[in-house]
């Protein structure tokens, strides 16, 4: 097992609902530990910068607003095979497809607003971690 880096965002739904504390334990119990993270009300720029790969995408616009809806608690965790693990705790994009005990199965409400983000692949978290984070900010 390798210990990787993987980003996360706790998403306005979430974080307006008050359950950020609820889906911190998802992530505490599935061997994940939070290395660093922060409070932000993302700008429609930074929205737009984070999710340009769905740029083409039709629920591109409706994504950015609600992205910048609310504040949102970014993340770095840090564990054994951390970006499958949390995608797997996560769960499936789509609630309705989400496995049961997942934090979309529990807490998302549609396939837009579900509740969080997370990191794809290797070569993504390393990209996202310092779209949101300064190598300073990242104590091990
Ligand atoms: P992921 O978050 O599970 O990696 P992606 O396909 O990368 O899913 O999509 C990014 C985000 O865009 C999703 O988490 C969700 O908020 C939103 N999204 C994805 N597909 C749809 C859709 O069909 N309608 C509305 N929003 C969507
Ligand atoms: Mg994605």
């Amino acid at each position: 097992m390798t210990s990787q880096r993987t980003l996360s965002i706790i998403k306005p739904d979430a974080v307006k609902r008050n359950i950020t504390g609820k889906i911190i334990q998802k992530f505490e119990d599935g061997g994940l530990s939070i290395i660093a993270q922060k409070r932000m009300l993302l700008t429609k720029e930074k929205a737009e910068a984070f999710y340009s790969v769905h740029k083409a995408r039709p629920f591109y616009n409706d994504l950015v607003s609600f992205m910048t809806s609310g504040p949102v608690v970014v993340q770095v965790l840090e564990g054994d095979n951390a970006i499958q693990r949390n995608r797997d705790i996560m769960g499936a994009t789509n609630p309705e497809e989400a496995d049961s005990g997942t934090i979309r199965a529990e807490y998302a409400l549609n396939i837009e607003a579900n509740s969080v983000h997370g990191s794809d692949s290797e070569d993504n978290a390393v990209i996202e971690i310092s779209f949101f984070f300064d190598p300073s900010e990242i104590n091990a």
